[in-house]
């Protein structure tokens, strides 16, 4: 059990889990220990099924017993409980609002642009290919110059979206493309990322998304 000074942590995950991920970033920036479940999505657990009976899906962050669901959540909620060590949002309110923006485009836009790379193939591959990029170029377009999302310091918003680079090379694949030639800064920011080790220790080999990419969903096509 991860215990720390009487708090239990345990975190239900799947390693190729981009909000998965999520969770293992923030929880390494606070030092959080804590124990890694990870979970057969095709035989749920029934401690799973009991954590999350709503959506039935991971991560899900059970602390002293008590389940915190939902990735952006589950990152927020890390954030309050540790807040003492490396704050991920803002304390402004205006900025705040402005990080909780841009995850939350994340969470509607980049898992469905992604796989609609390998659900489409001839000219829809062509116009999801367009849309990808042009959406990653939104996201580079509000990164500017800057080293992270929200300024000098790595934040909410990196954490939301950081674990897409682990499926970048799934979709370079399957696309036939590379992001670097089109987002460079969204790359080199991705790549800055990297250096930290909350990050690079919590992202799944691309390799293995790959081939999980191609289990899971290809094959029909
Ligand atoms: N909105 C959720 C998405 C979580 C999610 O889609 N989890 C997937 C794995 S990546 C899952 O558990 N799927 C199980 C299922 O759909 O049966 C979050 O941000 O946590
Ligand atoms: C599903 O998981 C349970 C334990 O959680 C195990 O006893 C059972 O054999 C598994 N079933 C399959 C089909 O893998």
């Amino acid at each position: 059990m991860g215990q720390v000074g009487g708090e239990v942590v345990v975190l239900m995950d799947v390693n190729v889990s981009m909000f998965g991920m999520r969770a293992r970033i923030a929880l390494a920036e606070k030092q959080v220990e804590y124990e890694y479940s990870e979970q057969d999505l095709g035989n749920k657990s029934s401690l799973l099924l009991e954590m999350n009976p709503i959506h039935k899906k991971i991560p899900i962050l059970i602390h002293n017993g008590k389940p915190v669901c939902e990735s952006q959540i589950i990152v927020q909620y890390i954030d309050e409980v540790w807040h003492d060590k490396n704050p991920l949002l803002p304390s402004d309110p205006y900025q705040k609002s402005q990080a909780r923006f841009w995850f939350d485009l994340i969470d509607k836009k980049a898992f469905n642009h992604g796989s609609k790379l390998w659900e489409t193939k001839g000219e829809e591959l062509e116009k999801a290919k367009k849309e990808f990029i042009e959406f990653y170029k939104t996201l580079e377009g509000e990164l500017g110059d800057k080293p992270y999302f929200g300024g000098e310091n790595f934040g909410f918003v990196d954490v939301g979206l950081i674990p897409y680079y682990s499926w970048f090379y799934a979709y370079e694949t399957l696309g036939n493309f590379k992001v670097e030639g089109e987002c460079p800064k969204l790359v080199a920011w991705a790549k800055r990322c990297m250096e930290r080790e909350s990050v690079s220790k919590s992202l799944a080999d691309p390799q293995e998304v790959y081939e999980f990419v191609l289990r899971k969903f290809v094959g029909s096509k």
